[in-house]
């Protein structure tokens, strides 16, 4: 069955990776496709966001480096709670990253610096302009981690002349392809070219339900369009749901839009 028409539930006993396992099952568990970006400056703004909006959420998403830490032990403190967090409302941790470089100083900078990201975040993503020894070097690191770890590889940006897509995704494509213990799938605008056995998950960004864009090349669509017609699995929510004057009801219409639309999809496919 098509990972498009098959439901979360189907692909969770399927899918090639553990996370992904993982994430497709506590998605159709909390029904729910809403990742939140918290892009906030503010650590225990989010911590007390997210504890709001736990229930509501399968992924949670940071830029840990718009943070304003003091030390170590602040970064420590502040991804110790949001792993708490993760556990006690059932979501998972995804720091947009977006590494970029080649194998040696990805691996350096996902293992270590003063994050250690690979420690507490489930999800991570990169670029493939390095080409695939980017794969390879967060690859590593992920192996001497006790928990599973996935990558998600950037086919597509949401902003306004990106160059990514077409010919660039076809490739980034091809990439995954020799990693798909590792790579659970894309961010894209919309679902990638599934072979037999293949199940990529698709991550969106640029997704809101009012504005077209904020005036600095961010480009938005609807739950219905990226879900429904594009057929990706995740839309990613930042300033739509935490400018809101009510997070946690417009997280909510939010996770009622996107799940319609992917009821809708695996409802169109039967
Ligand atoms: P917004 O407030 O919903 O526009 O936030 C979008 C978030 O997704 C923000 O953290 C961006 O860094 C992130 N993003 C994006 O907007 N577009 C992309 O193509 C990628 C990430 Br990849």
């Amino acid at each position: 069955m098509s990972p498009l028409t098959a439901t979360y539930l189907q692909r969770s006993s399927t899918h090639p990776t553990a996370l992904g396992r993982t994430l497709l099952s506590l998605m159709s568990r909390k029904r729910t496709n809403l990742c939140i970006s918290l892009d906030l400056p503010s650590p225990s703004e989010i911590l007390r966001l997210l504890d709001i909006l736990g229930p509501s959420i399968c992924v949670a998403k940071t830029h840990i480096d718009i943070l304003p830490f003091s030390g170590a032990g602040d970064i420590a403190a502040f991804t110790g709670a949001l792993a708490a967090l993760a556990a006690k409302h059932d979501f998972l941790i995804f720091e947009d990253r977006k590494f970029a470089d080649i194998g040696s100083t990805v691996k350096a900078q996902y293992g270590g610096g003063v994050y250690r990201i690979a420690q507490w975040a489930h999800i991570t993503n990169a670029h493939t302009v390095p080409g695939p020894g980017i794969i390879d070097g967060l690859k590593e690191v992920a192996a001497t981690v006790a928990h599973p770890r996935a990558l998600l590889l950037l086919a597509e940006m949401s902003s306004k002349g990106s160059l990514g897509g077409g010919e660039y995704a076809a490739k980034t494509l091809e990439m995954a392809r020799g990693e798909k213990e590792f790579v659970m799938g894309f961010i894209a605008q919309g679902a990638m070219e599934n072979r037999e056995g293949e199940d990529w998950i698709v991550m969106t960004p640029g997704v809101d339900l009012g504005r077209k864009g904020d005036g600095l090349g961010q480009q938005y669509n609807t739950p219905e369009r990226i879900v429904g017609e594009k057929g990706s699995d995740i839309i990613i929510v930042g300033r739509g749901i935490i400018g809101a004057a009510d997070p946690v009801t417009t997280a909510e219409e939010y996770r009622k839009a996107g799940w319609e639309a992917y009821e809708k999809r695996v409802a169109g496919g039967n």
